[in-house]
């Protein structure tokens, strides 16, 4: 269908002609204009961020899009969230939805719009509303302790989730497991120009009340904390008082006790006053010799708030002990080291606050191990990040991003050509790139990048960011994807914007230069031994269950896995859950970088379409066919439109579907016979079966009640 200025452009790019680059983004940005925000591939649904509020939205949307199939109406998250439930309940294919784009492009709210949309059609009752609640209220929670204020997302998630919803055999919603993934957690103790730590510190000092500021020990006035960026603690459009009303009753409609809660916000204080807490050079007989704490009243504050002893905690925060077999040694940290300390053990506190908040929340929505379930699994996890400094955490959320993409090729576009290979269908091959050379650079057991850096934090003697970066220009100074200033002197390939301790990687997406510094330190992530100890003394039932290890009897001398080690793994479980699932695709796009409503920036876009396969996606769509059955399940359906096939047939499926076919006269090209399954090339076909078996179940209908008639 060739694109005129002044119509919608197609709904579905399958439908696009000529397809090409240029065409697509025309036709998402005509689209964008006119405020259609939504466009297919197949079943995939790219959403373009409309930074306004649209209405399309709400009960009246959902009734409609519930009562049609997927391409009656106007392409929306609704149709492919009404796909999904309604397999999911009638042929009892487990789904998920993974979201996916870049940050700000609108993955919270697609994830968000596909759970309001699940509660308002699934069931009804006290007991069902009640699930449906908590399902729905972990929302602002999570977003209160693991969002924040970035230079792209006024409400950027700094985690990545995966929720599982569980539903009965009616598909009634049971309950739900949520799985988190690496909070930011350098963030609590910085940020950007112009960004904000997460949003619950701001919401506390200014939705709370006076009397429960006094007892957290606190003043309202964000500018007194130093880990709290007060440039950019207000944020247009963010009410953070009303907000955290709103967290405080979520939390009690999950089913947090008052108590927890309570215990929730000191905890959260506590972070808020150790970054008060200064550290200053301590003389000792006339040389500088350790660090002092200056302030000695904000760590009194904290030992009240929690039940620890000002001195217990004063300690642990000045000096290290250091044990052998035969001896205990204790020495004093410098002030640097000491800074560092305080601000790991904040971040620790945090970090683990944030998982025991998930744990929590899944202790209320978890269903019982013995009911039968079906899932509809949510994937909202950060997009692929290439910022102007990449560390260590932009190289393993771009990690997850590569396999990402893996699923989506092997599950989608292999998929597709392999099952028309399997039922010996005629097939135009379609070249895509196979990103798992780059997966396998990352992730391989022995050879892989994060291999190597956890070679290098468990090795004994000197080790370093820069010992890291030499062994893997050593190991894969040849390989295709991998580039750093060594290896590319080697290959006569100067690049000047790249410095000695970083290293590049030709993402699937893109190129992406990760700086090595403190590489070794983020992996390991470790904290003192003192530290520990000490949370764990803490007479607060919250706080010291986050610090198990703290417990001399626990001591062990196993190190716990490194923070990489750990990623790889849930990474490994998560694309393990999305194997077994039917996936459903939203692919989300930023239109501009400004947040602004009505501005469509083509470079921007075209970028993104790029990275996210679209043109690859239609191709393989195109050549193939949108809708496919086996043999048995599509006789059964449209067995009463035969003539020879109702109401008895008793030879195969397959002839049974002939016949059929046969019978109404499809044309022949709409349809391809494979060795299982019949292939249906337009969606309209479809369409028109559905029909002619709606029109012939009323005169079913109708027969039965005449006949039930006259027997009386
Ligand atoms: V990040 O990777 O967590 O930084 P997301 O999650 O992709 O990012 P988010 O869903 O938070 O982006 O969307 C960013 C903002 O865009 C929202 O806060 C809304 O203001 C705006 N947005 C996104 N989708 C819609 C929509 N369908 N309608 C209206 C929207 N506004
Ligand atoms: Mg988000």
């Amino acid at each position: 269908m060739p694109l005129l200025e002044d119509s919608v452009g197609v709904e579905d790019l399958v439908l696009l002609e000529p397809l090409g680059q240029e065409s697509l983004l025309k036709n998402l940005q005509i689209r964008f204009e006119k405020k259609e925000i939504y466009t297919y591939i197949g079943n995939v649904v790219i959403s373009v961020n409309p930074y306004q509020q649209l209405p399309i939205y709400g009960p009246e949307f959902i009734a409609k899009y519930r009562d049609y199939t997927f391409y009656e109406l106007k392409p929306h998250i609704y149709a492919l969230a009404n796909v999904a439930y309604q397999s999911l309940k009638d042929q009892e294919r487990d789904q998920c939805i993974l979201i996916t784009g870049e940050s700000g492009a609108g993955k919270t709210e697609a994830s968000k719009l596909v759970m309001s949309y699940v509660a308002a059609v699934c069931g009804k009752g006290e007991q069902v509303n009640s699930v449906k609640e908590q399902l729905l209220q972990s929302n602002p929670v999570l977003e209160a302790f693991g969002n924040a204020k970035t230079i792209r997302n006024n409400n950027s998630s700094r985690f990545g989730k995966y929720m599982d919803i569980e539903f009965d055999f009616k598909g009634c919603p049971l309950g739900g497991v949520i799985t988190n993934y690496l909070l930011e957690k350098s963030r609590v103790v910085k940020q950007l120009k112009r960004e904000r730590n997460f949003h619950i510190f701001y919401q506390l000092l200014a939705g709370a009340d006076a009397q429960l500021l006094k007892a957290l020990k606190l003043e309202r006035e964000t500018s007194l904390y130093a880990y709290l960026n007060w440039e950019a603690s207000r944020v247009d459009g963010i009410d953070d008082a009303s907000n955290f009303r709103a967290v405080q009753s979520a939390m009690t409609v999950i089913g947090f006790s008052d108590e927890e809660i309570r215990q929730v916000l000191e905890v959260t204080a506590v972070v808020l006053k150790l970054g008060n807490v200064e550290l200053s050079d301590e003389f000792q007989a006339d040389r500088i010799l350790a660090s002092g704490i200056h302030d000695g009243q904000g760590v009194q504050e904290i030992g009240e708030l929690v039940g620890l002893s000002a001195e217990e905690l004063e300690s642990a925060l000045r000096s290290r002990t250091v044990e052998t077999t035969k001896e205990k040694v204790v020495t004093a940290l410098t002030i640097i080291q000491a800074q560092y300390a305080r601000d790991a053990l904040a971040k620790n506190i945090y970090s683990r606050l944030f998982n025991w908040i998930v744990y929590r929340i899944n202790e209320s929505i978890k269903v019982g191990a013995g009911e039968k379930k079906k899932v509809m699994g949510v994937l909202d996890i950060y997009g692929f990040e290439i910022l102007q400094d990449n560390s260590f955490e932009q190289f393993v959320i771009n990690y997850c991003n590569e396999k990402l993409q893996q699923v989506f090729i092997e599950m989608t576009l292999k998929e597709e050509q392999e099952e028309y290979k399997r039922e010996g269908i005629p097939w135009t091959k379609v070249e895509y790139f196979d990103n798992s050379i780059i997966c396998n650079l990352i992730e391989h057991n022995q050879r892989g990048i994060l291999a190597m850096l956890d070679e290098e934090c468990l090795r004994p003697g000197v080790v370093s960011d820069s010992t890291f970066l030499a062994k893997l220009n050593q190991l894969f100074s040849q390989h295709e994807h991998y580039e750093s200033k060594v290896t590319q002197n080697a290959q006569h390939q100067y690049d000047h914007t790249m410095g000695l301790s970083c290293f590049r990687i030709c993402h699937y997406a893109g190129k992406v230069t990760y700086n090595v510094t403190s590489f070794i330190d983020k992996n390991n992530d470790l904290l003192y031994r003192d530290l520990s100890q000490a949370m764990w003394k803490a007479q607060h039932p919250l706080l010291q269950s986050l610090f198990p290890e703290g417990d001399p009897k626990q001591v062990s001398l196993k190190r716990p896995p490194t923070a990489g080690a750990q990623f790889k793994n849930s990474v490994a479980i998560l694309m393990k859950n999305l194997y077994s699932k039917n996936p459903n695709y939203i692919r989300c796009i930023k239109p501009n970088e400004h947040q602004q409503h009505g501005q469509f920036s083509s470079e921007l876009v075209a970028n993104q379409a790029l990275y996210l396969g679209l043109l690859e996606n239609v191709r393989v769509r195109r050549a193939g066919y949108a809708y496919r059955q086996g043999y048995g399940p599509f006789l059964e359906r449209y067995r009463m439109l035969g003539r020879s096939t109702w109401p008895h047939w008793k030879e195969g499926a397959r002839e049974g579907v002939e016949k059929i076919i046969g019978e109404l006269s499809v044309a022949s090209e709409e349809l391809a016979f494979g060795k299982t399954k019949i292939f249906i090339r337009n969606p309209k076909t479809l369409f028109y079966l559905e029909e002619q078996r709606r029109l012939r179940l009323q005169q079913l209908a109708t027969l039965i009640q005449k006949t039930y008639r006259g027997w009386r």
